[in-house]
């Protein structure tokens, strides 16, 4: 029998390639931090059109009910995947050897009106915050969830010394 839709990860991370699970493990991480279920699948929108479509189409009726989207120089798959699901979409700009990431950023920040694609900070800190923001927006149903996260941001802030140290010393 298969699972009811509630039993299965709410989020979804996606990536364009293996070279970007290297930055989307960072949002997989947080997401672990906070106890949220999630899953990680490969999805190209250039390389694997027909997977991008049918994860697109269906992600709602699998239960999920955030995506973090990360992708890399000609970043489509964000913007591709928000076109097809009218889940939120979080896009994390993967940084690219040749243009450092700016091509990412462009390439998922920029999206028509009509389709919106959140977007994250280029790099490993775009993909901890696309894993915080769907923490958040799952929170908004979910107290157990919320407490769990201002436990996470108040840990964070205690972990902040008042005064520098020498850290060659
Ligand atoms: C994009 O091309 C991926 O998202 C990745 O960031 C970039 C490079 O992919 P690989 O050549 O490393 O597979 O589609």
């Amino acid at each position: 029998m298969a699972d009811a839709p509630s039993a299965l990860p709410p989020v979804a991370i996606i990536m364009g390639s293996q070279s970007d699970w290297a930055t989307m493990r960072c949002a997989a991480e947080v997401l672990d931090a906070l106890q949220v279920r999630h899953t990680a699948r490969i999805i190209s929108a250039h390389r694997t059109p027909d997977r991008l479509h049918q994860f697109g189409k269906t992600a709602h009726e699998q239960g999920f009910r955030v995506i973090v989207a990360g992708a890399g120089g000609a970043a489509h798959l964000p913007g591709m995947v928000a076109a097809l699901t009218h889940l939120p979409v979080l896009g994390v700009p993967v940084q690219s050897r040749a243009l450092s990431g700016l091509d990412s950023l462009l390439s998922i920040v920029q999206m028509p009106a009509g389709i919106p694609t959140g977007t994250l900070a280029i790099g490993p800190a775009g993909a901890t915050n696309a894993g915080l923001l769907a923490a958040s927006i799952l929170a908004l149903g979910d107290p157990a969830l919320a407490e769990r996260l201002i436990a996470w941001r108040t840990a964070q802030t205690d972990r902040v010394a008042e005064q520098p140290v020498d850290e060659s010393a």
